[in-house]
């Protein structure tokens, strides 16, 4: 065995040492390595000498290869791409990168979970991050955003205190990517100003069935300036074209186990097969007279502007085209700041913003451990940039010339100000008076109103959702006092009917009055809060698992196959081992992986392939599970052949999109269309009986 070894590993340095492309490899200054397997020893079996430069080389660097990891958003995945402006944005603004139509400007796109450490799972009931630099010709553009319109805290300097409450535990560090403890409730049944967002953390928002399929915001009031110096308040929005999906809870729940990498697996898998993620970029763009006129304050981030006050004005689209090449050098060192901006752009006094205007460059310096973290490629501009700044640690330019400081004549003044350009920075001169006072503006006083109108908007199934996602959190909660608290201080506030659910599902008494006199929204529905206002134009890239066991019909399999190819989906031949199975025509069928090993909560759809080989499915304890809990999760199945048998076998109820059909063919057109809907909510009511 250790001969063999070292065998392959001379046969692999004699490689290098030949390669006519130099990559042979070095010591960190370049030395070449005759012998990366053996430290420098006395005698065969050591002390092993200090002298040994090349392993004190390795050693050193590979001691310090962890950094800091965020402490929110630690777990995110990243991708390049390219954002193209529309015609017609320089009525609102004077961005180059929003109105110079004829030249893409790249991007980076971060997307992330909160809670969770940079190990945590995928799917955990959490808002999402997403983040996207634009690198324009007038500087880089961060948009640090989240997949929620609303955020927990009116003000920076509760942010700590929030997200103490909701990371892990002091004492033990238990739970880890889980809101579903004492300290986090605690927290929201003390601050009633997180009950809106609260709502929106409990809904299907936080639960992506996939990282392509959310919507992201940019939370805080914005400004755009133009031109003529016209100045617009703005929220931004960006839109996914592949539409908004959501699993469900008992699905999120295994694939947390099954599938850690869930989102980033699908990420990379989508980008890799060409199938490049999109979304329309939009503001809603209004007048401080139009925000005078609201029921709430703009610069209140627990509010959202109701679409039907303000809509979406397109301003351009993006699309993620590339897969990071190295995660540490880019999706790990990248530093977003929402101060970040360009000309054309400015903050507005939100007082949740104005305190991430300093968060984030004091996260980076801690983080990165250095002032020149701009200087790292992934946050460098792209734009010919000449400053003044020198030195620090790890500085990577190298300037020439006398000239550090402005104005000089030593170089003619050069690097001088840019008064004169477009693109020269100038704040919008906004009239600010008044006195300096600790205090929140009475116009953030409402705390429930856009609560309860994000409950009353949703549709029936995500109602229901919302009410289980509660019961299930507080369910958690040690604590009696504060599930109490929770109950009849926030959720009674927010809907009685709502409160009432989740007290009885707590064993505690149905709250029947509201404890506050609770101001109502004058939008009392607005449309796009609900996921089923973005449904999903085609199937591209879902996943569909064809069940087979010996005997089963290649035929059907081949047809599947070209079918799922020809949309753009992906058709997976699910076996109860990898081997090949023997088709009915005694062909050799190939596997792409076994039952047991790509469980059902991995895929949006099911087919059980024909061939007159029931016995062989109803004696897979495997295959049938894989049925009952696709069945359970609300997803399409097609019961091929004489598999329609299975539909009494497993105790199922037909219904819209529980297909069984002799030939696939006959109902490929209705199975595509069950796929792009995703789920058929009506059969939540009907699965109580199946126990998977
Ligand atoms: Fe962040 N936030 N945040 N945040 N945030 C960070 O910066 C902070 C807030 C958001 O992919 C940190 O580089 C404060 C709202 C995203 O790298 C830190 C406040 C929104 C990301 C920080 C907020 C966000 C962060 C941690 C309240 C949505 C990930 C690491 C005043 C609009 C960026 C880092 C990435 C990251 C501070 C509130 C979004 C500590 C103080 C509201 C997407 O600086």
């Amino acid at each position: 065995m250790k001969a063999s070894n070292s065998s392959k590993i001379i046969q692999l340095k004699d490689e290098a040492y030949v390669d006519p492309n130099g990559k042979t490899l070095t010591s960190s200054l370049g030395v070449p390595i005759a012998d990366n397997q053996n430290s420098l020893k006395v005698g065969e079996t050591g002390p092993t000498l200090l002298e040994d430069f090349l392993l004190r080389d390795k050693l050193i660097h590979f001691d310090r290869e962890r950094i800091p990891e965020r402490v929110v958003h630690a777990r995110g995945l990243g991708a390049h791409g390219y954002f193209e402006a529309y015609e017609g944005n320089e009525k609102w603004t004077k961005a180059n990168f929003l109105t110079n139509t004829s030249t893409p400007t790249p991007i980076f796109v971060r997307i992330s979970t909160v809670q969770g450490g940079r190990g945590s799972a995928d799917v955990v009931r959490d808002v999402r991050g997403f983040s996207i630099k634009f690198y324009t010709e007038e500087g880089n553009y961060d948009l640090v955003g989240n997949n929620i319109p609303v955020f927990f805290i009116q003000d920076a300097i509760k942010f700590p205190d929030f997200v103490h409450a909701v990371k892990p535990e002091d004492p033990n560090e238990v739970p880890t990517g889980q809101s579903a403890h004492d300290t986090f409730w605690d927290f929201i049944s003390l601050n009633t100003e997180s009950a809106h967002m609260t709502t929106w953390i409990m809904s299907d928002r936080a639960i992506p069935r996939n990282l392509r399929s959310i919507q992201g915001f940019g939370v805080h009031t914005f400004r755009l300036i133009n031109n003529q110096n016209e100045t617009f308040l703005v929220k931004f929005h960006w839109t996914p074209k592949q539409g908004v999906a959501q699993v469900v809870w008992d699905e999120a729940l295994k694939i947390n186990g099954k599938d850690p990498d869930f989102h980033r697996r699908d990420f990379w898998d989508a980008i890799e097969r060409g199938n490049y993620p999109e979304w329309e970029l939009g503001a809603q763009i209004f007048t401080e007279e139009d925000a005078e006129k609201f029921d709430f304050d703009v610069l209140d981030p627990t509010k959202l502007i109701p679409e039907e006050l303000v809509p979406v004005t397109p301003l351009g689209r993006f699309v993620l085209n590339k897969n990071p090449d190295d995660f540490f050098a880019e999706t790990e060192q990248v530093a977003f700041s929402p101060a970040n901006i360009v000309s054309g752009i400015d903050f507005s006094n939100d007082p949740l913003l104005q305190g991430r205007l300093f968060s984030y460059t004091d996260t980076h310096l801690h983080r990165l451990g250095t002032v020149n973290f701009n200087q790292i490629p992934i946050n460098k501009a792209i734009c010919p940039y000449h400053t003044n700044r020198r030195g620090g640690y790890a500085n990577h330019e190298v300037y020439k010339g006398k000239a550090n400081y402005e104005p000089n004549s030593v170089d003619d003044n050069w690097p001088r100000e840019a008064t004169d350009v477009k693109s020269a920075f100038k704040t919008h001169p906004e009239k600010v008076q008044g006195s300096k006072l600790r205090v929140r503006p009475e116009s953030f006083a409402d705390h429930f109103s856009q609560a309860t109108m994000h409950f009353q908007s949703l549709q029936k199934h995500e109602q229901q959702h919302m009410k289980d996602a509660y019961a299930f959190e507080l369910s958690k909660v040690k604590d009696k006092e504060i599930r109490a608290r929770v109950v009849n201080e926030v959720l009674a506030n927010i809907d009685l009917d709502l409160a009432g659910f989740v007290a009885n599902e707590l064993g505690l008494k149905t709250p029947n009055t509201q404890s506050m006199n609770v101001q109502r929204s004058k939008v009392e529905i607005s449309k796009k809060l609900s996921t089923s206002a973005f449904p999903a134009p085609d199937i591209k890239q879902r996943k569909i698992a064809l069940l087979v066991h010996d005997g089963a019909n290649a035929a059907s399999v081949e047809f599947i196959q070209a079918w799922a190819e020809s949309e753009n989906a992906i058709a997976e031949v699910l076996a109860p081992s990898a081997a090949p199975v023997k088709s009915n025509d005694g062909k050799n069928i190939v596997v792409d992986g076994r039952q047991n090993g790509e469980p059902s909560v991995t895929y949006d759809a099911v087919i059980v392939i024909d061939g007159n080989n029931i016995s062989k499915f109803t004696e897979d304890g495997v295959a049938k599970h894989y049925v009952l809990e696709t069945y359970k999760h609300l997803k399409p199945i097609v019961l091929l052949g004489e598999k329609s048998e299975l539909i009494e076998m497993l105790g199922l109820t037909k219904d819209e999109t529980l297909f069984s059909s002799k030939s696939f063919e006959e109902i490929k057109d209705e199975f595509k269309n069950a796929i792009q809907n995703h789920r058929l909510w009506d059969r939540e009511n009907k699965i109580a009986a199946i126990s998977a």
